[in-house]
Order: structure tokens, then C-alpha cells, then sequence
């Protein structure tokens, strides 16, 4: 369907093409609406196109990593190692594409930079870099958790003569570090992963760390073949189960691995309570310090000042080195939908209205923003979870809206502000029981200046939340305004 001006009309636009995206738009076809993606990167996978860094690797097993909507997908498909490399979920993702033929309902390369609702057609005008404009009466706002690359807010970084990298953002073509002297900023999981390839490459290594972070050995070996057929054989049973979920216990060897004790004892996290920032897993992270040429620097007791043409001073010296890799993580959960300029009723911006922190009902809509919905939006499990999982649970319950709305023949959904400020005082509430507010973490939007200090996810449980949208659906959308 097409404006008097050409410019096309969905039923919905989804933006992202990464594993929600890909879902949504399935979801949607199938049902017989007029969908697109529009994605801002060449290629499809979103987290995962961009996060290539070497070493990169999901921290959820690949046999509960992946699509549970398809038994056929789920038989088709085998997975190679315990945990899945980045490369083999790209190949995952490009199968799932090319086998539910998805690629013609996605336009790549194409960036949304403002969204903006007509309360009298209750449509949604989206606009992209490129100049185009849509007209959509659904706006699906796929684009991810951690999409965002967070700019190092370091002192000088833009005079250093060298090459910098963000592991968020790694060339395609790979870096080559051998022979050169390197600097890494930053022990996060990216970090964590990483530091041990780098050290293979790079002449002299030196790592500056601001807190040390958890991390327990992944043990990622290839997966047997009889494994792999256990877990066909049961796919079912345990896609039921890993959709009530559950966390995983920690076991810290750190000064047995590290020969030199004070290096050690720098690395052992002490700071913030286990599971406060997300435990990492890693693959000879801390032996990678016996090396006689990988240093590491303690920010904590000697703070970083400034990045210098040709090196990283802190308060004690100047470190000299050919190439520094930024592994300094994400503007987590809110950074690509604040990086839209998206304008609900009244021209209320999100960004204003997210001034103080998220506020969302069920981190799947907003008040104020009609016919929007997020998935794995602020508020919702999403981080706290097999992103996978809140995935399908997130955009199966969207469906079920677009299509209830359909046969219904409403044309707006609006979250109540009221409903929306229950769910944020109930995310709060159960978020104050933890431990997740003491700790400085990209959770409580911490890792950026600025960025107002409110835990982003919903720690209640995967299984439970489940059942309360499906009850709030199921009795009408309550909590939500429908209009017809
Ligand atoms: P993270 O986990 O946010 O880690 C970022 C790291 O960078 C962390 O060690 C930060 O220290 C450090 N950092 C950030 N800014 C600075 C500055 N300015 N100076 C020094 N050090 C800095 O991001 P990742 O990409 O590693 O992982 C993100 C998630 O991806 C991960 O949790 C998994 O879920 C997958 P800090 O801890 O803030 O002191």
C-alpha cells in the first residue's frame, strides 16, 4: 500500500534486523500484514554483525541459544561448540533468514533517524538517513540491548595518532596486532574474551583495568554427537523449561592462575557483589597475565588521565603503544531507542520523557507512544535472561496484539500512565530486594556520564512475567487504552 505520494504504508515497520527483528518479521508475514525491516547495517544480525571482535562468543549455550518456534529449524540446525562463536550465530542467523525467505522484506543499509505519531491517523511517520519516508500504523522498535558502542569518555582520545578500535564496532576486514604494542581499556566480558587472542598477537600488551570483573572459565569444547542428538530428541520438553528459566553459580580460582601475586590480587573483583554486573566467561583470560609481555594496569590505584598522541598516560606514567582497542561496552538497553528521535503524542520526545530513566509498562510500550512497542524493552527481563527466549516471548505477545487489534478493529494501543507507573514502582520494588543497585553496572546505566542511575531490567523472573502479559493480554490488554 502506497501514500498519493508514493511513499509506502505498513501495517507495521520493524527496526532492526537481528534475531527480534527477524521473529517479528516472520510473525507478522504469516499472518498476512504488510511488514518491513529496515536495518542500519549491511548485513543481518544485529549484536552480532557488529560485535566481531576476536574471540567473541555468547555466554548461553548454543543448544539454548537459538530459536525455539520451529521444530524443523531445530532439527535442522547443528550447533559445533558448547558455547556458539560469533561467526557460527551469523551463519545461524543468515540460515534462519534464506529458509523462511525473510531477505525481501528487509531493506539493509537503511538507518531510522526520527519517528514521529499523527494522533489523527494514529500512524507513525518514520524518516530514514537516506531521506525516505514511511508511513506505518505499528513502529517495532527490534534494535537490541547492547547495540550501542559507549564512546570512551576518555581525555585526548581523538588525538592519538594511532589506530583505535571499539570492540563493538570491529572492522570487518579483522586487525592484525603482531609486532605491535597495544593498549586495552577495558575488562568487561568484551575485554575479558578478547585479551587473550590480542596477547597472541601483539608484541607487548597492556590492559587497563578500572574493576575487575567475575569470570569463571566457559569450558567451550565441540559438542559430541551424541549430545547433539540427546538434545533433538528433547527440544520440546526443554524449550517449555527454559522459558521459566534460571542462573547459574560461580566457582573463583583467580590467584592459583595468576603466578604473579600481586597482579592476582588486582584482578580479583572485590568491589560489587557477585552477579551485580554481569559474571563473564572466558577462555585463559587470567593466564593470559603470566605472559612476560602482557601488563596490566590498576586504574583504580594509578586513574587514567589522558590519551596522548602516541600513548595512555595515568597518574603514575606514560604507556607507549602502536594501536589501543576501546572495550568499553554499550549504552545499554535505552542507547538505540534514544538515538532515534522519536515524538509521541503532543511531540513529546522519548529522550525527554526518559529524562530521569526508562519509563515503560512491561517494557513493551510507553505511555504517551501509541502503536509503539520495544522489545526487550527498559523494564522487561531481557538482560537478566536468555535474550533468545524473552525474545520469542516478547514478539509472539506483539502479535498477538497486532492481530487481536486487527480483528477487533481498534487502530490505537496506548499504555495508561497510570498502569505505566505501577509497573515501573512494581520494577523498582522487586529490583530494591537484590543487590543488582549497589553495584556500578551498564544494568543501572552507570557506565555512562550522565545517564540517570535506575535499574533497566525486571528482575521478577522470566517465568512469571511470562504469565502476567499473557493474563494482561487475555483479559483484554489491560492497563492499555484501545481505541477503535
Ligand atoms: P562492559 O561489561 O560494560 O565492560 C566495559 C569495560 O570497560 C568495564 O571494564 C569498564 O570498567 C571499562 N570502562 C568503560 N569506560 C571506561 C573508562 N572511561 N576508563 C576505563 N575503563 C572503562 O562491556 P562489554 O562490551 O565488555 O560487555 C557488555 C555485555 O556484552 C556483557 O555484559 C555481556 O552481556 C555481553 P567499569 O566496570 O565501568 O569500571
Amino acid at each position: 500500500m502506497t501514500e498519493a505520494d508514493g511513499s509506502p504504508q505498513l501495517d507495521a515497520l520493524i527496526v532492526g534486523a537481528g534475531l527480534s527483528g527477524l521473529y517479528q518479521l516472520k510473525t507478522l508475514r504469516d499472518l498476512g500484514f504488510t511488514v518491513r525491516v529496515v536495518e542500519a547495517a549491511k548485513g543481518l544480525g544485529g549484536t552480532w554483525y557488529w560485535n566481531r571482535y576476536p574471540g567473541a562468543r555468547c555466554d548461553v549455550e548454543s543448544l539454548s541459544y537459538s530459536y525455539s518456534f520451529s521444530p524443523e529449524l531445530e532439527q535442522e540446525w547443528t550447533w559445533t561448540e558448547k558455547y556458539p562463536t560469533q561467526p557460527e550465530i551469523l551463519r545461524y542467523i543468515q540460515h534462519v533468514a534464506d529458509r523462511f525467505d525473510l531477505l525481501r522484506d528487509i531493506s539493509l543499509s537503511t538507518r531510522v533517524t526520527s519517528a514521529v505519531y499523527d494522533e489523527k491517523a494514529r500512524r507513525w511517520t518514520v524518516t530514514t538517513g537516506g531521506g525516505d519516508v514511511i508511513g506505518t500504523r505499528f513502529l517495532i522498535m527490534a534494535t537490541g540491548c547492547l547495540s550501542v558502542s559507549k564512546a570512551p569518555e576518555i581525555p585526548g582520545a581523538e588525538r592519538f595518532q594511532g589506530p583505535t578500535y571499539h570492540t563493538g564496532h570491529w572492522p570487518h576486514e579483522g586487525v592484525d596486532f603482531t609486532g605491535q604494542r597495544l593498549g586495552v581499556i577495558g575488562t568487561g566480558s568484551s575485554g575479558i574474551q578478547s585479551i587473550p587472542i590480542f596477547a597472541r598477537q601483539a608484541s607487548e600488551m597492556t590492559v587497563f583495568q578500572r574493576t575487575p570483573n567475575f569470570s569463571m572459565p566457559a569450558g567451550n569444547r565441540p559438542l559430541a554427537a551424541q549430545e547433539i542428538s540427546d538434545m533433538k530428541e528433547n527440544y520440546r520438553d526443554w524449550r517449555g523449561a527454559q522459558r521459566a528459566s534460571g542462573f547459574g553459580v560461580p566457582v573463583d580460582k583467580i590467584r592459583a592462575k595468576v603466578a604473579d601475586p600481586e597482579v592476582a590480587e588486582a584482578l580479583c573483583p572485590t568491589s560489587f557483589p557477585f552477579g551485580t554486573k554481569r559474571p563473564c566467561l572466558d577462555t585463559g583470560y587470567y593466564e593470559t597475565f603470566n605472559a612476560e609481555h602482557v601488563h596490566l594496569v590498576d586504574l583504580r590505584k594509578t586513574p587514567l588521565q589522558e590519551i596522548t598522541e602516541s600513548g595512555i598516560r595515568t597518574s603514575e606514567s606514560t604507556y607507549e603503544v602502536d594501536a589501543i582497542v576501546f572495550a568499553t561496552g554499550f549504552d545499554a538497553m535505552t542507547g538505540a531507542l534514544t538515538a532515534v528521535d522519536i515524538r509521541g503524542k503532543g511531540g513529546v520526545a522519548l529522550k525527554e520523557k526518559w529524562g530521569e530513566g526508562p519509563r515503560s509498562y512491561l517494557g513493551l510500550a510507553v505511555a504517551g507512544f501509541p502503536n509503539l512497542f520495544t522489545i526487550t524493552g527498559p523494564s522487561s527481563p531481557s538482560v537478566l535472561s536468555n535474550m533468545i527466549v524473552s525474545i520469542e516471548q516478547h514478539v509472539e505477545w506483539v502479535t498477538d496484539c497486532i492481530r487481536y487489534m486487527r480483528d477487533n478493529g481498534r487502530t490505537e494501543i496506548d499504555a495508561t500512565t497510570g498502569a505505566e507507573d505501577d509497573w515501573v514502582s512494581h520494577v523498582e520494588e522487586v529490583g530494591n530486594y537484590t543487590l543488582y543497585p549497589t553495584a556500578d553496572s551498564w544494568y543501572m546505566g552507570s557506565n555512562v556520564p550522565g545517564k540517570p542511575r535506575v535499574f533497566m531490567a525486571y528482575i521478577g523472573g522470566v517465568g512469571p512475567y511470562a504469565d502476567r502479559i499473557t493474563e494482561i493480554a487475555r483479559n483484554g490488554y489491560e492497563g492499555f487504552a484501545l481505541k477503535t
